[in-house]
């Protein structure tokens, strides 16, 4: 059979997040995806492994949510959404709001997590402002997380090889302790007992800096990117009460963890805390169009609003802002979401995961292994002197035998799509335990 890619040029397609050369080397062209599978341009069959790249909650192909995306297209393709509105964001705005946990019923909209990410940020500085408290620039991230390679992101993000290269970054920017430890929490099944003090470092922050400079705190409530690390028992609520007590806004990065990753709409109702701002993108339309979203306060909003003169109150928005055909596959993976039952279908799978997961604790190489919703780890040893090369051939060598997973340095990461089945679960951990086996 002839693959695709000896027919396509790679040359001028700079690929994102990508060893470019390995690829061009040793291409791996995916050509069709249906349900949980791909098909790669050699006619192989890919059980998706990590729902695309975290978004595709509802499987692919999903035909309500690609008919939606069909009519809306042909109906309204685009609508500015500066001074000119179109029914189907407001309506989507919402829904959002109603499923939202507390009093967080405003929406912005935005194109991805990075961009709701930076969008978040300027919302609160901007908050701050509209309270006469513009010395409340500084905001707070951690080691370990990310949030997208906006500036805005990749400045509240710690991980090293996304900021090496770009300079100082945004001014101010400190960051908290990562909260994984392996000593503590090793083979932990989900939430580790060990680490809620790791919150209080933000007290230390706040004794340095003053309260009155700091702006906004931000993590993710899972850390997904840098390898599924789960936040220990009693550590999101230990970061809510400090926040609170020092007038900081807490942001929720929920790119990742929203719409059913968790078993919930939010992690921030999985584990019943209630930040001020949520950021989204992903999962909001199933990864079929692209689209993300700021959930705020009302209050937030209209302190915002009700400082500014009559005019435009927040500078800030994206051409593709609420574009209709995003918006119509928001609504449809939202009808999804719901008919189908997903959410609970995903908190129903999380035993299922896990069992499965921890059965790989004796394997070659395995370091830690840890879950929690729809989510897995493999942690492996580096190679000595090789970091991330372990793993990363555990990538190909799962490829090649039909697996979709992800790695990042010597962590595998599985998240399937919340339609996984009992058996393909068995059937990802079952490969995924024969690539260990062959791993040098
Ligand atoms: N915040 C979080 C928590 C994310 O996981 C973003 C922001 C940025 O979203 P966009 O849509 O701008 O990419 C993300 C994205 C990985 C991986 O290796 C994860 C993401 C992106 C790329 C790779 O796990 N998450
Ligand atoms: N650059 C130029 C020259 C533009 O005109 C615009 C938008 O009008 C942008 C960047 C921003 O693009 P977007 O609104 O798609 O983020």
């Amino acid at each position: 059979m002839t693959r695709l890619h000896n027919e396509v040029g790679l040359d001028a397609y700079w690929m994102p997040f990508t060893a470019n050369r390995a690829f061009k080397a040793n291409p791996r062209l995916l050509v069709s995806a249906s349900g949980t599978r791909y098909r790669a341009d050699d006619g192989r069959e890919v059980l998706d492994g990590i729902s695309g790249l975290w978004c595709c909650n509802a499987g692919h192909g999903h035909p309500r949510i690609v008919d939606a995306i069909a009519r809306q297209a042909a109906e309204l393709d685009y609508a500015t959404a500066f001074q000119v509105g179109h029914p189907k964001v407001f309506t989507l705005a919402e829904r959002l709001a109603d499923m939202a946990p507390g009093d967080l019923d405003a929406v912005f909209f935005t194109n991805s997590g990075s961009e709701s990410v930076d969008t978040s940020l300027k919302i609160a500085l901007a908050y701050h402002h509209a309270r006469g408290e513009s010395e409340r620039t500084r905001f707070v991230g951690r080691e370990r997380g990310y949030h997208g390679a906006g500036f805005g992101g990749t400045s509240v993000g710690g991980i090293a090889n996304n900021r090496k290269h770009f300079g100082p970054l945004l001014p101010g920017v400190l960051h908290l302790p990562q909260t994984y430890d392996h000593e503590h929490q090793a083979f932990s099944r989900g939430q580790p007992e060990w680490g809620a003090h790791l919150a209080d470092e933000l007290e230390r922050i706040v004794a340095v800096n003053h309260a009155s400079t700091i702006a906004a705190v931000i993590v993710e409530p899972f850390a997904g990117s840098a390898g599924v690390l789960v936040p220990p028992v009693g550590y999101l609520e230990r970061l809510r009460e400090i926040t609170a007590k020092h007038g900081i806004l807490l942001i929720f990065d929920e790119v990742i963890t929203a719409f059913g990753r968790l078993g919930a709409p939010f992690a921030a109702e999985r584990f019943g805390v209630v930040p001020d701002l949520i950021t989204l993108a992903k999962g909001l339309t199933s990864g079929m169009v692209p689209m993300g979203a700021v959930l705020a306060r009302g209050e937030i909003r209209d302190t915002i609003i009700e400082a500014a003169p009559d005019a435009i109150e927040l500078f800030h928005g994206y051409t593709y802002s609420g574009h209709p055909v995003a918006a119509a596959a928001g609504h449809a993976a939202l009808d999804v979401y719901r008919d189908e039952g997903l959410f609970e279908q995903s908190r129903s799978l999380e035993p299922v995961l896990e069992n499965a997961l921890h059965g790989l604790r004796s394997k070659p190489h395995v370091r830690d292994i840890r879950n929690i919703g729809l989510v897995g780890a493999v942690e492996l040893e580096p190679r000595p002197g090789e970091p991330t090369a372990r793993a990363t051939e555990a990538f190909g060598r799962a490829f090649d035998r039909g697996i979709l997973v992800r790695t990042t340095a010597d962590i595998i990461a599985l998240a399937p799509p919340l339609i996984v089945e009992e058996d393909e679960i068995a059937t990802l951990v079952e490969v995924l335990g024969e690539v260990l086996d062959g791993l040098d």
